[in-house]
């Protein structure tokens, strides 16, 4: 078979090898490293993996290129299952309010925060949305992400919630980043439902959840459960209704409050359950049972000033599946850098690099049900990789706040070099 690319001479080649399924306790450590290790692509797929030479049966030709991985670290494209990609507006005038002591939940009660976006998002032409979303998809990319999740939730009315998932859509057709779309209609209580939440989740799910799956704009649905937005009762309620429309369930879960959100994530076979800062033992534990993955975004605990990230430890001791993502967005994590995520993540919460490398590729691909086309390196997957100009996988988590990037090859393009979108 002719290779269409070659990266040979690689310093640490890492596979995440094994079952296209998300890895569970000490298997978080099994990232399949090669040394001196050589991938070969045909098309937009991985054809060979190993270490040395390539085998004869392997050809390269003049059209071969052949990219030397010396010095460089090879890990799958990176993929984020958490993100509110498209949106409206940006919300630098809370960073002030922050400092003076104002709570996240305050600033939304008072029709700020998560309302703030909504207005900026109604306010937005599709092309205007259009344009930032892929702004930001750009800059993803040049950090490594080469698939993400996008969620709405920034119109909390069926036409703006279409929208976003709209240009969600047309981004995924257009832009070499892969997006897989969630339908995040309860997200906050619009402030004219204040006194009239069933009336709001009423249009959730009898106007926008049926435009949704006849026009097939997201695969998941998502909850913001919690304190002063939605309740576990109607998060439930929300979640089984989706179902039945064919979307699969995911909860932003026991975020700020110990409101219950995993034990609900387990209950409603939800996918992930995500944040989980304030998860209980019991609801860890419920998660592990039911094979839900807990999705920890430690870039949101560092920008809300929060005092207290995930407890990842007790998480991957307890055989939870732990992924990682940026929850970019305008107000609790306004960052498209997924590196310096991995990096709180180890630092914060004690994950270690094997651990972080794979909750940002396979465990993050299995958030998003995508665990049989990516996430590791092997023939047969998506030739969806990236080479970091670093020695080793420590070195891209230690030196931090930097791109590491040198390529990402995307379904087998090299689509960054030397660190930029070409
Ligand atoms: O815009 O504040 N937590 N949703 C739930 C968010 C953060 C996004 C936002
Ligand atoms: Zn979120």
């Amino acid at each position: 078979m002719n290779a269409d690319i070659v990266i040979k001479n690689i310093s640490q080649l890492i596979t995440i090898a094994g079952e296209n399924r998300p890895r569970i306790g000490k298997e978080m450590s099994e990232i399949g490293l090669i040394e001196n290790g050589v991938i070969a692509i045909s098309n937009d797929k991985i054809i060979y993996v190993g270490q040395g030479e390539l085998p004869k049966e392997i050809k390269v030709d003049d059209n071969t290129s052949i990219i030397d991985g010396a010095g460089k670290t090879v890990t799958p494209g990176l993929v984020d299952p958490h993100t509110h990609l498209v949106h409206g507006g940006s919300r630098e005038n809370e960073l002030e309010m922050k400092l003076n002591g104002a709570k996240y939940l305050d600033i939304l009660k008072a029709g700020g925060g998560i309302h703030s976006t909504v207005r900026a998002t109604k306010n937005a032409s599709f092309q205007e949305l259009y344009s930032k979303a892929k702004n930001s998809l750009d800059t993803m990319l040049e950090f490594g992400l080469t698939t993400i999740e996008a969620k709405s939730g920034y119109g909390l009315d069926t036409e703006t919630e279409l929208k976003q998932l709209r240009v969600a859509k047309e981004l995924h057709k257009n832009h070499p980043v892969d997006i897989v779309s969630t339908f995040l209609g309860a997200h906050a209580i619009p402030m004219e439902y204040k006194e009239n939440v069933e009336e709001f989740i009423d249009i959730v799910i009898n106007d926008m959840m049926p435009k949704v799956q006849e026009e097939k704009l997201a695969e998941f649905c998502d909850v913001f459960c919690e304190d002063g937005v939605f309740t576990v009762n109607q998060t439930r309620k929300i979640l089984n209704e989706a179902k039945k429309y064919g979307m699969k369930p995911k909860i932003h879960a026991d975020e700020i409050e110990p409101l219950g959100g995993a034990e609900l994530a387990a209950e409603v076979q939800a996918i992930s359950g995500d944040h989980l800062v304030a998860a209980t033992e019991e609801g860890m534990k419920r998660m592990a049972e039911n094979s839900v993955i807990a999705n920890l975004l430690p870039g949101t605990s560092f920008n809300l000033s929060m005092g207290k990230f995930a407890n990842a430890r007790k998480m991957i001791e307890m055989s939870v599946p732990v992924a990682l993502s940026t929850d970019y967005n305008p107000g609790s994590c306004p960052t498209e850098n997924i590196q310096l995520i991995m990096t709180l993540a180890s630092l914060r919460m004690k994950m270690t690099p094997q651990e972080v490398i794979t909750a940002v590729t396979i465990n993050a691909a299995s958030s998003i049900d995508r665990q049989n086309e990516i996430g590791s390196l092997v023939k047969g997957k998506k030739a969806d990789i990236v080479i970091f100009n670093a020695p080793n996988l420590s070195y891209i988590i230690y030196h931090f706040g930097i791109n590491h990037i040198d390529k990402v090859i995307k379904n087998g393009r090299v689509v960054v070099d030397n660190g930029k979108r070409i």
